[in-house]
């Protein structure tokens, strides 16, 4: 008996052959480094892109910490040259290669209250639009940016103005501006890559540095320095990205599982942050119970704030009418959040 004929068989054959194809092809392996420990802010985002990429893609994501694939300069390289598919480097780092990214160093121009930096971070038109055009401009897709929590600085000695910064060497991420930045706090700025700095504080070749406390605990920067101050003066802003011709190259649908996996990561993080730095202060007060932490006063904070000004100058000085307009349209941002 013939149970087919030729017609039957072939459109049966073909529908095998393509269910297959759409099962089988295309199951690539994604590389993506940062510049902090898999438990860090910036892991555990990572953890969260990849097991959202996993889940709605046949793509496995691999995972770089920090140190495994060397400095964020190198995996920066890297990410431009295709060796890797995505990267996460903080402006910190990236204002060598693209200055406008050191708009993040203007001293007191993010604010402290996490709905209104929420918001900001989600929205902005600076970061979504016009940081996006210059992050592609170097062969890099911007995929989102992100506050890793408030910056505090940690010291030998007491700091309460200016003048107790006076010839102190503060260790700051390696971009011009933060170093105008700590001109203007009093300091004697101190560009360094991160692998450096516990054993400059351990030898006192540095008195002094910055970053989130939840990082100074993980990091146990408290063990070579005595006191923690809260100026409020800046939030530590993060960048995923991911190598330009690659996503390019996407098809569609990849392209949505990325910039999906990338916003429910982004929601992910923020909600993760809650609490974060009480428990960080709790953790570091029961490790050193003899470190101090002292939260300036609205008038400790005055001459920091009175440095705002000369810092943003420079950021035009440095950047150009680039610079300014980016400026403009992040404070037209920030004023738009905090609604
Ligand atoms: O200070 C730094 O260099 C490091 N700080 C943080 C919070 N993340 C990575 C960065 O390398």
């Amino acid at each position: 008996m013939k149970l087919f004929n030729r017609k039957y068989l072939g459109s049966i054959v073909a529908a095998a052959v393509f269910a297959a194809g759409l099962s089988t092809a295309k199951a690539d392996n994604w590389k993506y480094a940062f510049e902090e420990a898999l438990t860090e802010v910036q892991g555990v985002y990572a953890t969260k892109f990849k097991e959202e990429i996993e889940k709605n893609s046949d793509h496995k994501v691999q995972l770089y910490p920090y140190g495994t694939l060397g400095e964020s300069a190198d995996i920066m390289e890297q990410a431009q040259a295709g060796i890797l598919q995505f990267v996460d480097q903080s402006p910190g780092f990236t204002g060598s290669l693209i200055p406008e990214a050191q708009i993040f160093f203007v001293p007191y121009l993010l604010p402290t209250d996490t709905k209104q930096l929420n918001n900001f971070f989600r929205d902005s038109k600076a970061i979504h639009r016009d940081f996006k055009k210059l992050y592609a401009a170097q062969n890099l897709e911007l995929l989102t940016m992100f506050p890793e929590g408030e910056v505090v600085m940690t010291t030998k000695e007491e700091l309460r103005g200016p003048a107790d910064l006076n010839e102190v060497k503060f260790r700051v991420m390696t971009n011009p501006l933060l170093v105008e930045s700590y001109k203007a706090f009093g300091a004697t700025p101190t560009p360094l890559p991160w692998g450096e700095v516990y054993g400059a504080l351990q030898t006192n070749i540095i008195q002094g540095q910055e970053n989130p406390t939840s990082f100074v605990e993980s990091t146990k920067l408290y063990e070579v320095t005595n006191v923690i101050t809260f100026a409020g003066h800046n939030n530590f802003t993060t960048a995923v990205m991911a190598n330009k011709e690659f996503f390019d190259g996407l098809s569609n649908a990849d392209k949505k599982v990325v910039q999906d996996a990338t916003k429910i990561a982004f929601e992910y993080i923020l909600d993760y942050q809650k609490g974060l730095e009480k428990t960080a202060i709790e953790k570091i007060k029961k490790a050193k119970p003899g470190m101090k932490v002292n939260v300036l006063t609205q008038e400790e904070r005055a001459p920091f704030k009175a440095s705002a000004g000369i810092v943003e100058a420079k950021f035009i000085e440095m950047t150009g009418d680039s610079g300014k307009a980016i400026l403009e349209q992040m404070k037209a941002d920030l004023k738009a959040a905090k609604n």
